[in-house]
């Protein structure tokens, strides 16, 4: 089935609640980023103040002369941020798959939720009206199956728009719209794209990805996939860790390739372990590396299939780390393995892969023993090594450095 992903923002926020708590402020332009004869730019802009050109980003100087009518605020974080937690709040009594995504911005997954409103334009209307007679704030809705089409839907339909993209519809919807309206597109990618003909998204969307590769590297799939209508990520919610990594530094500077591997591999069933805990599966895996000069390096590999076995972490770590020694005389200072771009366990191909099926049993089993009594229960052949390097450490307690970024 389909999902209905929501995109919903709030117009001119930071204008908006000037307006709302100043009814004499309402109608007319408004820019709030500092007074005109500040070296500012401005934050947000009143949709009144953006018929004479005012846009967000503007020097404020510029603003000034091209609207001197304007309302110019400084603007207080405090009661945006009041007024941000309110809208959140709102958010979350329609769905509690809610990914906040800045103050006045949020997706929502709204899949099955007809039921309860009528139809998702319902559910939309709903929240609309809340957020008017709450918080006195208009918010645009995009509605689609995926993240950045419900996105673009939303940007396109403001102000105090609601625009819904049905199935199937995606690639025709964004076929004729400028190459600048897909997230992430900046003025240098559109600069580049435009250089090679490519004006609008459904130009880019017939683009093989290959032909991008030189200019844009690993991001020239996703282009393509975005430009397509194609995008699986899921609603992040709040609090769920979007990377996880571990890293040790050693006492002495080493070129030992035991000892590397060895904290490699530890390193990776920490990782591993942590992985499965949260029950999800992990698309890339990063090495990380601090040389003797303090000289620091990441290298990254993205898995064909996510993956969450200790071996799969391990063997693509201790890849990154064969390629990263042959470059470098240097010994080595710190070792660090994290994995990210996590996603939920989905029907793998891999599982017809018998040795990821045994790889799995295996990770269940050791992780059920270390579950009950200790990750350091059970030493596999390479960690082993470490007991006798690093006899303080118990096997690892104190070695590891747990990170966890969102
Ligand atoms: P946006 O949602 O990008 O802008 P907006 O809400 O003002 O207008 P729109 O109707 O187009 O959504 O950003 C939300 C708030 O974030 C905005 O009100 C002010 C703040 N902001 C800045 O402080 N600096 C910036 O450069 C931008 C773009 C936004
Ligand atoms: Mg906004």
């Amino acid at each position: 089935m389909a999902r209905q992903i929501m995109h919903v923002d709030l117009d001119a926020f930071f204008v908006s609640v000037e307006q709302a708590l100043n009814p004499e402020l309402q109608g007319k332009p408004v820019v709030v980023g500092g007074r005109p004869d500040q070296r500012s730019v401005v934050a947000s802009a009143s949709y009144e103040a953006r018929e004479f050109g005012l846009h967000a980003g503007m020097p404020l100087t510029t603003a000034c002369r091209l609207c001197p009518q304007a309302t110019f605020i400084e603007g207080s974080f405090p009661k945006y941020r009041d007024a941000s937690q309110r809208f959140m709040a709102i958010l979350a009594d329609f769905s509690p798959y809610l990914e906040p995504v800045s103050l006045d911005e949020a997706y929502l997954d709204a899949t099955g939720f007809e039921s309860i409103h009528g139809s998702i334009h319902q559910m939309a209307l709903d929240i609309k009206q809340r957020t008017k007679d709450e918080l006195g704030l208009c918010a645009s809705i995009g509605i689609a199956s995926c993240k950045v089409v419900a996105k673009i839907a939303a940007e396109l339909s403001k102000p105090d728009g609601l625009l819904e993209v049905a199935n199937g519809a995606e690639r025709s919807f964004l076929a004729p719209l400028p190459i600048a309206k897909l997230p992430g597109v900046g003025k240098k990618t559109e600069r580049i794209l435009n250089g090679l003909g490519i004006n609008t998204i459904g130009q880019l969307a017939v683009t093989p990805p290959g032909m991008l590769k030189s200019h844009f590297g690993i991001f020239s799939k996703l282009m393509h996939n975005y430009a397509n209508g194609v995008d699986d990520r899921e609603i992040e919610l709040p609090g769920a860790a979007k990377s996880i990594s571990r890293e040790t530094t050693f006492g002495k500077d080493t070129k030992d390739r035991s000892l590397l591997k060895a904290t490699l591999r530890y390193l990776s069933e920490r990782v591993g372990a942590d992985l499965r805990q949260r029950s999800k599966q992990a698309r890339c895996v990063t090495l990380k590396l601090r040389y003797a000069d303090f000289t620091t390096i990441t290298r990254q590999h993205t898995l064909r299939q996510p993956g969450h076995t200790d071996q799969t972490i391990f063997d693509t770590g201790l890849r990154l780390l064969k390629a990263a020694l042959a470059q470098e005389e240097q010994p080595v200072r710190l070792v660090g393995i994290g994995v990210s771009n996590l996603v939920e366990p989905g029907r793998q191909l891999d599982m017809l892969d018998s040795s990821t099926g045994r790889q799995e049993q295996l990770n269940k089993a050791i992780d059920r023993i270390r579950n009950k009594y200790g990750f350091t229960a059970i030493q596999t052949g390479r960690t082993l090594l470490l007991k006798d390097i690093f006899p303080e450490t118990d096997g690892g307690y104190t070695l590891h450095t747990p990170s966890l970024s969102r």
